[in-house]
Protein backbone atom coordinates (compact mmCIF):
# COMPACT_ATOMS: atom_id res chain seq x y z
CA UNK A 1 0.00 0.00 0.00
CA UNK A 2 2.91 2.45 1.23
CA UNK A 3 4.54 1.32 -1.56
CA UNK A 4 2.18 1.58 -4.17
CA UNK A 5 1.07 5.23 -2.85
CA UNK A 6 4.49 5.99 -4.07
CA UNK A 7 4.75 8.37 -6.91
CA UNK A 8 7.62 5.70 -8.33
CA UNK A 9 9.92 6.04 -11.51
CA UNK A 10 10.48 2.47 -13.23
CA UNK A 11 13.42 1.75 -14.62
CA UNK A 12 12.51 0.38 -17.98
CA UNK A 13 16.33 1.07 -18.77
CA UNK A 14 19.35 2.81 -17.12
CA UNK A 15 18.57 5.71 -19.43
CA UNK A 16 15.35 6.01 -19.84
CA UNK A 17 12.65 5.75 -16.86
CA UNK A 18 9.21 5.89 -17.03
CA UNK A 19 6.93 8.25 -14.64
CA UNK A 20 4.20 6.49 -13.38
CA UNK A 21 1.09 7.81 -11.80
CA UNK A 22 0.00 6.06 -9.16
CA UNK A 23 -2.44 7.34 -6.82
CA UNK A 24 -1.83 10.68 -8.38
CA UNK A 25 -5.29 13.04 -7.45
CA UNK A 26 -6.75 15.87 -8.97
CA UNK A 27 -7.91 18.35 -6.15
CA UNK A 28 -10.26 20.86 -7.23
CA UNK A 29 -9.88 23.50 -4.28
CA UNK A 30 -12.22 26.62 -4.17
CA UNK A 31 -10.71 29.44 -1.77
CA UNK A 32 -12.84 30.71 0.55
CA UNK A 33 -11.82 34.39 -0.72
CA UNK A 34 -9.88 35.74 -3.56
CA UNK A 35 -7.58 37.08 -1.51
CA UNK A 36 -6.39 33.84 -0.40
CA UNK A 37 -5.63 33.19 -3.83
CA UNK A 38 -1.92 34.29 -4.17
CA UNK A 39 -1.06 32.26 -1.29
CA UNK A 40 -2.51 29.24 -2.73
CA UNK A 41 -0.40 29.48 -5.58
CA UNK A 42 2.57 30.19 -3.55
CA UNK A 43 2.15 27.15 -2.08
CA UNK A 44 1.85 24.87 -4.98
CA UNK A 45 5.20 26.80 -6.91
CA UNK A 46 6.96 26.34 -3.46
CA UNK A 47 5.95 22.90 -3.27
CA UNK A 48 6.66 21.94 -7.27
CA UNK A 49 2.99 20.84 -7.33
CA UNK A 50 1.53 20.78 -10.87
CA UNK A 51 -1.18 23.06 -11.57
CA UNK A 52 -3.74 21.80 -14.07
CA UNK A 53 -6.53 24.53 -14.37
CA UNK A 54 -7.27 27.78 -13.03
CA UNK A 55 -10.54 29.34 -13.05
CA UNK A 56 -11.04 32.73 -11.90
CA UNK A 57 -14.63 33.45 -13.95
CA UNK A 58 -16.47 33.09 -10.80
CA UNK A 59 -16.51 34.68 -7.66
CA UNK A 60 -13.71 32.73 -5.88
CA UNK A 61 -10.97 31.00 -7.94
CA UNK A 62 -10.91 27.56 -8.10
CA UNK A 63 -7.71 25.80 -8.94
CA UNK A 64 -7.05 21.87 -9.82
CA UNK A 65 -4.22 20.72 -8.80
CA UNK A 66 -2.19 17.41 -9.07
CA UNK A 67 -0.64 15.50 -5.94
CA UNK A 68 1.42 12.52 -6.13
CA UNK A 69 0.41 10.79 -2.50
CA UNK A 70 3.70 12.27 -0.87
CA UNK A 71 2.30 15.48 -1.34
CA UNK A 72 -1.58 15.58 -0.63
CA UNK A 73 -1.22 15.48 3.06
CA UNK A 74 1.13 18.85 3.07
CA UNK A 75 -1.53 20.22 0.08
CA UNK A 76 -4.61 19.21 2.68
CA UNK A 77 -2.93 20.85 5.11
CA UNK A 78 -3.00 24.28 3.27
CA UNK A 79 -5.80 23.49 2.05
CA UNK A 80 -7.45 23.32 5.81
CA UNK A 81 -5.22 26.14 6.67
CA UNK A 82 -6.98 28.77 4.38
CA UNK A 83 -10.19 27.43 5.53
CA UNK A 84 -10.61 26.76 1.35
CA UNK A 85 -12.79 23.75 0.45
CA UNK A 86 -11.27 20.58 -1.56
CA UNK A 87 -13.07 17.81 -3.97
CA UNK A 88 -11.11 14.73 -5.10
CA UNK A 89 -12.22 15.26 -8.59
CA UNK A 90 -10.22 12.49 -10.39
CA UNK A 91 -8.52 10.22 -7.96
CA UNK A 92 -5.79 8.11 -9.74
CA UNK A 93 -4.44 9.86 -13.21
CA UNK A 94 -2.61 6.15 -13.76
CA UNK A 95 -5.67 4.66 -14.33
CA UNK A 96 -7.42 7.24 -16.34
CA UNK A 97 -3.81 7.55 -18.34
CA UNK A 98 -4.58 3.66 -18.82
CA UNK A 99 -8.10 4.27 -19.39
CA UNK A 100 -7.83 6.69 -21.70
CA UNK A 101 -5.42 5.06 -24.20
CA UNK A 102 -7.91 2.13 -24.57
CA UNK A 103 -10.60 4.41 -25.52
CA UNK A 104 -9.39 4.29 -29.73
CA UNK A 105 -11.83 6.06 -32.29
CA UNK A 106 -13.79 3.70 -34.54
CA UNK A 107 -15.35 4.94 -37.21
CA UNK A 108 -19.25 4.50 -36.65
CA UNK A 109 -20.53 6.77 -39.90
CA UNK A 110 -20.80 5.23 -43.83
CA UNK A 111 -17.78 7.81 -44.65
CA UNK A 112 -14.29 6.57 -45.10
CA UNK A 113 -12.59 8.15 -41.82
CA UNK A 114 -8.89 8.78 -42.23
CA UNK A 115 -7.70 6.72 -39.49
CA UNK A 116 -5.17 9.63 -38.71
CA UNK A 117 -7.16 10.57 -36.65
CA UNK A 118 -8.42 7.48 -34.51
CA UNK A 119 -5.45 8.40 -32.04
CA UNK A 120 -2.63 10.45 -31.24
CA UNK A 121 0.29 10.37 -33.46
CA UNK A 122 4.06 10.50 -32.66
CA UNK A 123 6.22 13.34 -34.05
CA UNK A 124 7.35 10.74 -37.02
CA UNK A 125 3.68 10.13 -38.18
CA UNK A 126 2.99 13.82 -37.93
CA UNK A 127 5.36 14.47 -40.40
CA UNK A 128 5.15 11.79 -42.80
CA UNK A 129 0.94 13.15 -42.77
CA UNK A 130 1.94 16.23 -43.57
CA UNK A 131 4.31 15.01 -46.55
CA UNK A 132 1.54 13.20 -47.38
CA UNK A 133 -0.89 15.64 -48.27
CA UNK A 134 1.98 17.62 -49.48
CA UNK A 135 1.79 14.85 -52.26
CA UNK A 136 -1.50 15.01 -52.58
CA UNK A 137 -1.75 18.81 -53.06
CA UNK A 138 2.33 19.47 -54.75
CA UNK A 139 0.73 22.79 -56.53
CA UNK A 140 -0.26 24.25 -53.25
CA UNK A 141 1.47 22.47 -50.06
CA UNK A 142 5.11 23.13 -49.25
CA UNK A 143 6.79 21.97 -46.11
CA UNK A 144 9.95 24.47 -44.85
CA UNK A 145 11.85 23.25 -42.32
CA UNK A 146 12.15 26.16 -39.86
CA UNK A 147 15.13 25.27 -37.54
CA UNK A 148 15.70 22.60 -35.11
CA UNK A 149 14.57 21.33 -31.47
CA UNK A 150 17.12 21.05 -28.42
CA UNK A 151 17.66 17.35 -29.27
CA UNK A 152 17.58 17.98 -33.14
CA UNK A 153 14.44 17.06 -34.15
CA UNK A 154 13.37 19.36 -37.53
CA UNK A 155 10.75 21.81 -36.62
CA UNK A 156 8.32 21.75 -39.96
CA UNK A 157 6.16 24.43 -40.70
CA UNK A 158 3.26 23.74 -43.98
CA UNK A 159 2.46 26.57 -46.14
CA UNK A 160 -0.30 26.48 -48.24
CA UNK A 161 -2.85 28.46 -50.48
CA UNK A 162 -2.77 32.11 -50.68
CA UNK A 163 -1.61 31.83 -54.34
CA UNK A 164 -5.18 33.95 -55.62
CA UNK A 165 -4.61 36.85 -53.57
CA UNK A 166 -7.01 39.31 -55.07
CA UNK A 167 -7.20 42.55 -54.38
CA UNK A 168 -6.52 42.72 -50.85
CA UNK A 169 -2.49 41.43 -51.70
CA UNK A 170 -1.15 38.34 -50.24
CA UNK A 171 -1.99 37.43 -46.54
CA UNK A 172 -1.80 34.93 -44.39
CA UNK A 173 -2.10 33.51 -40.60
CA UNK A 174 -0.60 31.35 -38.42
CA UNK A 175 -2.12 28.60 -36.69
CA UNK A 176 0.44 26.93 -34.13
CA UNK A 177 0.02 23.61 -32.17
CA UNK A 178 2.08 21.31 -29.41
CA UNK A 179 4.33 23.95 -27.88
CA UNK A 180 3.30 22.12 -24.23
CA UNK A 181 4.25 18.96 -24.70
CA UNK A 182 1.26 17.18 -22.47
CA UNK A 183 -1.35 18.98 -24.48
CA UNK A 184 -1.63 16.11 -27.12
CA UNK A 185 -5.04 17.47 -28.53
CA UNK A 186 -3.43 20.75 -29.52
CA UNK A 187 -1.33 19.00 -32.47
CA UNK A 188 -4.10 16.44 -33.14
CA UNK A 189 -6.34 19.13 -33.68
CA UNK A 190 -4.31 21.39 -35.91
CA UNK A 191 -3.44 18.56 -37.99
CA UNK A 192 -7.28 18.00 -38.61
CA UNK A 193 -7.68 21.37 -39.27
CA UNK A 194 -4.96 21.09 -42.10
CA UNK A 195 -6.04 18.23 -43.01
CA UNK A 196 -9.68 19.39 -43.62
CA UNK A 197 -8.28 22.64 -45.24
CA UNK A 198 -6.23 20.77 -47.47
CA UNK A 199 -8.26 18.51 -49.01
CA UNK A 200 -11.71 19.92 -48.55
CA UNK A 201 -14.16 20.24 -51.45
CA UNK A 202 -16.18 22.76 -50.15
CA UNK A 203 -16.41 25.89 -52.12
CA UNK A 204 -16.40 28.04 -49.58
CA UNK A 205 -12.88 26.72 -47.78
CA UNK A 206 -11.64 26.01 -51.62
CA UNK A 207 -12.27 30.02 -52.50
CA UNK A 208 -10.81 30.88 -48.71
CA UNK A 209 -8.15 29.15 -49.10
CA UNK A 210 -6.98 30.47 -52.86
CA UNK A 211 -6.71 33.75 -51.51
CA UNK A 212 -5.72 33.40 -48.09
CA UNK A 213 -1.85 31.54 -47.32
CA UNK A 214 -2.29 29.07 -44.08
CA UNK A 215 1.46 28.93 -42.17
CA UNK A 216 1.17 26.04 -39.84
CA UNK A 217 3.55 24.66 -37.28
CA UNK A 218 1.72 21.45 -35.66
CA UNK A 219 4.05 20.55 -33.47
CA UNK A 220 6.64 22.91 -32.36
CA UNK A 221 7.87 21.30 -29.11
CA UNK A 222 8.45 17.93 -30.72
CA UNK A 223 11.22 16.82 -27.93
CA UNK A 224 8.75 17.34 -25.13
CA UNK A 225 6.03 15.75 -27.05
CA UNK A 226 8.02 12.75 -27.62
CA UNK A 227 9.04 12.77 -23.72
CA UNK A 228 5.54 12.41 -22.96
CA UNK A 229 4.85 9.74 -25.32
CA UNK A 230 8.20 7.76 -23.96
CA UNK A 231 8.59 8.35 -20.30
CA UNK A 232 6.39 11.12 -18.60
CA UNK A 233 2.95 11.42 -19.81
CA UNK A 234 2.44 15.17 -18.08
CA UNK A 235 5.80 16.80 -18.87
CA UNK A 236 5.13 20.44 -20.08
CA UNK A 237 8.48 21.93 -20.93
CA UNK A 238 11.07 21.55 -23.37
CA UNK A 239 14.20 19.29 -23.13
CA UNK A 240 16.49 22.23 -22.18
CA UNK A 241 19.19 21.25 -19.72
CA UNK A 242 19.49 24.14 -17.77
CA UNK A 243 22.89 25.18 -16.83
CA UNK A 244 23.39 24.98 -13.15
CA UNK A 245 20.71 23.51 -12.11
CA UNK A 246 19.75 19.72 -12.58
CA UNK A 247 15.83 20.59 -13.18
CA UNK A 248 15.35 20.26 -17.27
CA UNK A 249 12.91 22.18 -19.44
CA UNK A 250 11.82 25.88 -20.56
CA UNK A 251 8.14 26.50 -20.54
CA UNK A 252 8.22 27.88 -24.21
CA UNK A 253 4.74 29.56 -23.38
CA UNK A 254 6.66 32.20 -21.24
CA UNK A 255 9.82 32.48 -24.06
CA UNK A 256 8.39 35.41 -26.20
CA UNK A 257 9.73 38.17 -26.67
CA UNK A 258 6.94 40.39 -25.44
CA UNK A 259 6.58 41.86 -21.87
CA UNK A 260 9.21 38.57 -21.57
CA UNK A 261 10.22 37.80 -17.66
CA UNK A 262 6.76 39.78 -16.29
CA UNK A 263 4.02 38.23 -14.21
CA UNK A 264 3.60 34.12 -14.28
CA UNK A 265 6.62 33.16 -15.42
CA UNK A 266 9.17 31.83 -12.68
CA UNK A 267 13.03 32.11 -13.03
CA UNK A 268 13.38 28.88 -11.19
CA UNK A 269 14.34 26.36 -13.99
CA UNK A 270 12.48 23.44 -11.36
CA UNK A 271 8.75 25.30 -12.14
CA UNK A 272 6.82 24.45 -14.81
CA UNK A 273 6.33 27.81 -15.98
CA UNK A 274 10.59 28.61 -16.53
CA UNK A 275 11.03 31.26 -18.77
CA UNK A 276 14.91 30.40 -19.84
CA UNK A 277 17.34 33.14 -19.59
CA UNK A 278 16.23 35.74 -22.16
CA UNK A 279 13.38 35.86 -24.97
CA UNK A 280 13.87 33.75 -27.59
CA UNK A 281 16.10 31.67 -25.42
CA UNK A 282 15.15 28.12 -27.23
CA UNK A 283 16.26 26.66 -30.64
CA UNK A 284 11.85 26.49 -30.80
CA UNK A 285 10.87 29.98 -30.18
CA UNK A 286 13.78 31.58 -32.21
CA UNK A 287 12.67 29.07 -35.17
CA UNK A 288 9.23 30.56 -35.38
CA UNK A 289 10.36 34.23 -34.73
CA UNK A 290 13.14 34.01 -37.81
CA UNK A 291 10.39 31.95 -39.98
CA UNK A 292 7.59 34.80 -39.42
CA UNK A 293 9.84 38.14 -38.90
CA UNK A 294 12.41 36.96 -42.23
CA UNK A 295 10.36 35.04 -44.82
CA UNK A 296 6.55 35.16 -43.79
CA UNK A 297 6.68 38.91 -43.40
CA UNK A 298 8.22 39.66 -46.35
CA UNK A 299 6.18 37.54 -48.39
CA UNK A 300 3.13 37.75 -47.60
CA UNK A 301 0.95 40.60 -45.26
CA UNK A 302 0.57 38.09 -41.56
CA UNK A 303 -2.65 39.19 -40.25
CA UNK A 304 -3.51 36.86 -36.97
CA UNK A 305 -2.45 33.71 -35.06
CA UNK A 306 -3.57 31.35 -33.04
CA UNK A 307 -1.77 29.06 -30.73
CA UNK A 308 -4.02 25.89 -29.30
CA UNK A 309 -3.51 24.45 -26.32
CA UNK A 310 -5.51 22.21 -24.11
CA UNK A 311 -7.67 22.39 -22.00
CA UNK A 312 -10.53 24.61 -20.08
CA UNK A 313 -12.23 25.32 -23.91
CA UNK A 314 -11.20 29.14 -23.31
CA UNK A 315 -10.83 31.58 -26.52
CA UNK A 316 -8.33 33.87 -24.78
CA UNK A 317 -7.39 37.04 -26.44
CA UNK A 318 -4.37 39.60 -25.96
CA UNK A 319 -2.93 40.40 -23.32
CA UNK A 320 -2.22 37.60 -21.39
CA UNK A 321 0.59 40.03 -19.70
CA UNK A 322 -1.43 42.47 -18.18
CA UNK A 323 -4.95 42.60 -16.54
CA UNK A 324 -7.67 44.51 -18.43
CA UNK A 325 -7.79 47.29 -16.08
CA UNK A 326 -4.10 48.36 -16.96
CA UNK A 327 -4.79 47.89 -20.56
CA UNK A 328 -6.26 46.30 -23.51
CA UNK A 329 -5.04 45.98 -27.27
CA UNK A 330 -6.68 49.54 -29.55
CA UNK A 331 -8.78 46.84 -31.29
CA UNK A 332 -10.27 44.82 -28.35
CA UNK A 333 -13.45 45.15 -29.25
CA UNK A 334 -12.40 43.77 -32.92
CA UNK A 335 -11.17 40.86 -30.74
CA UNK A 336 -13.70 40.32 -28.87
CA UNK A 337 -16.45 40.20 -31.76
CA UNK A 338 -14.92 38.04 -33.49
CA UNK A 339 -13.60 35.64 -30.22
CA UNK A 340 -17.79 35.84 -29.64
CA UNK A 341 -18.08 34.39 -33.37
CA UNK A 342 -15.92 32.26 -33.47
CA UNK A 343 -17.39 30.47 -29.77
CA UNK A 344 -20.92 30.50 -31.40
CA UNK A 345 -19.52 28.88 -35.06
CA UNK A 346 -18.01 25.74 -32.27
CA UNK A 347 -21.79 25.79 -30.41
CA UNK A 348 -23.39 25.16 -33.60
CA UNK A 349 -20.79 22.50 -35.16
CA UNK A 350 -21.07 20.37 -31.61
CA UNK A 351 -22.86 22.17 -28.99
CA UNK A 352 -19.32 22.79 -27.13
CA UNK A 353 -19.40 25.64 -25.02
CA UNK A 354 -15.90 27.88 -24.87
CA UNK A 355 -15.18 30.81 -22.91
CA UNK A 356 -14.55 34.45 -24.92
CA UNK A 357 -12.21 36.41 -22.43
CA UNK A 358 -9.53 38.55 -22.08
CA UNK A 359 -6.76 36.01 -21.63
CA UNK A 360 -5.04 37.74 -18.39
CA UNK A 361 -8.40 37.07 -16.41
CA UNK A 362 -7.76 33.86 -16.69
CA UNK A 363 -4.28 34.26 -14.97
CA UNK A 364 -1.30 36.76 -15.65
CA UNK A 365 1.02 35.05 -17.60
CA UNK A 366 4.13 37.18 -19.53
CA UNK A 367 6.28 35.64 -22.38
CA UNK A 368 3.30 34.09 -24.02
CA UNK A 369 3.49 33.51 -27.84
CA UNK A 370 -0.07 34.69 -28.58
CA UNK A 371 0.92 37.88 -27.42
CA UNK A 372 3.91 38.25 -29.54
CA UNK A 373 2.23 37.22 -32.56
CA UNK A 374 -0.31 40.02 -31.28
CA UNK A 375 2.49 42.76 -30.30
CA UNK A 376 5.38 42.11 -33.15
CA UNK A 377 4.43 39.28 -35.52
CA UNK A 378 1.36 40.51 -36.62
CA UNK A 379 1.98 44.61 -36.08
CA UNK A 380 -0.98 44.57 -33.55
CA UNK A 381 -3.92 42.56 -35.62
CA UNK A 382 -5.43 39.64 -34.25
CA UNK A 383 -4.17 36.95 -32.01
CA UNK A 384 -5.54 34.23 -29.93
CA UNK A 385 -4.75 30.80 -27.79
CA UNK A 386 -7.37 28.70 -27.96
CA UNK A 387 -7.76 26.30 -24.96
CA UNK A 388 -9.27 23.09 -26.65
CA UNK A 389 -11.11 20.36 -24.13
CA UNK A 390 -12.38 19.47 -22.09
CA UNK A 391 -13.15 21.59 -18.49
CA UNK A 392 -11.36 19.29 -16.44
CA UNK A 393 -13.00 15.05 -16.44
CA UNK A 394 -10.26 14.10 -18.36
CA UNK A 395 -7.53 17.36 -18.63
CA UNK A 396 -4.61 16.56 -20.42
CA UNK A 397 -5.47 13.07 -20.99
CA UNK A 398 -9.07 13.42 -23.16
CA UNK A 399 -9.33 10.33 -24.99
CA UNK A 400 -8.88 9.55 -28.71
CA UNK A 401 -12.09 9.37 -29.89
CA UNK A 402 -12.62 13.27 -28.60
CA UNK A 403 -10.15 14.02 -31.57
CA UNK A 404 -12.48 14.60 -34.77
CA UNK A 405 -15.28 16.39 -32.52
CA UNK A 406 -12.32 18.48 -31.04
CA UNK A 407 -10.97 18.81 -34.56
CA UNK A 408 -14.14 20.38 -36.24
CA UNK A 409 -15.23 22.51 -33.76
CA UNK A 410 -11.66 23.90 -33.95
CA UNK A 411 -11.95 23.78 -37.80
CA UNK A 412 -15.11 25.96 -37.52
CA UNK A 413 -13.69 28.57 -35.02
CA UNK A 414 -10.81 28.68 -37.29
CA UNK A 415 -12.26 29.42 -40.25
CA UNK A 416 -14.43 31.91 -38.68
CA UNK A 417 -10.92 33.32 -37.97
CA UNK A 418 -9.18 32.98 -41.17
CA UNK A 419 -12.42 35.01 -43.48
CA UNK A 420 -12.42 37.78 -40.68
CA UNK A 421 -8.40 38.33 -41.91
CA UNK A 422 -8.83 37.80 -45.70
CA UNK A 423 -12.27 40.57 -44.66
CA UNK A 424 -10.68 43.24 -42.66
CA UNK A 425 -9.32 46.52 -44.18
CA UNK A 426 -5.52 45.54 -43.79
O1 LIG B 1 -0.37 29.07 -19.21
C1 LIG B 1 -0.36 28.94 -20.43
O2 LIG B 1 0.69 28.97 -21.08
C2 LIG B 1 -1.68 28.71 -21.18
N1 LIG B 1 -2.48 27.75 -20.46
S1 LIG B 1 -2.01 26.16 -20.43
O3 LIG B 1 -2.86 25.49 -19.48
N2 LIG B 1 -2.27 25.51 -21.85
O4 LIG B 1 -0.62 26.10 -20.10
C3 LIG B 1 -2.42 30.01 -21.29
C4 LIG B 1 -1.66 31.07 -22.03
C5 LIG B 1 -2.49 32.30 -22.28
N3 LIG B 1 -1.71 33.32 -22.93
C6 LIG B 1 -0.88 34.15 -22.26
N4 LIG B 1 -0.86 34.19 -20.97
N5 LIG B 1 -0.11 34.93 -22.97
ZN1 LIG C 1 -0.69 25.02 -23.01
Amino acid sequence: MILGAILCVLAVSAQEPVTRYDDNAILRVTVKQADDFPALMKYADDNSLDVWKIDQSGLVPVVDIRVDPTQKSGLQSEIVRLGANAEMYVSDIQALIEASSMLVNTSSTDEPNDPFFDNYRRYNDIRAKTQELAGRRADAVFIPSIGRTIEGREIFAIRFGGRNPGPVGRRAVYLQGGIHAREWISPASVMYILDSLVTSTDPAIVRLTQQLEFVVVPLLNADGYEWTHTNTRLWRKNRRINSGSTCIGVDLNRNWDDHWGGGGSSPNPCADTYRGTRASSEPETEAVVNFLMNTINRETRLIGGIDYHAFGQLILRPYGWCLPRDGVPENNQEMQTLGANMRQAIISTTGTTYSNEHSAQLYIAAGGADDWFYSVATGRRIAYCIEARDTGRFGFLLPPDQIRPTGSELLAATLVFANHALARPN
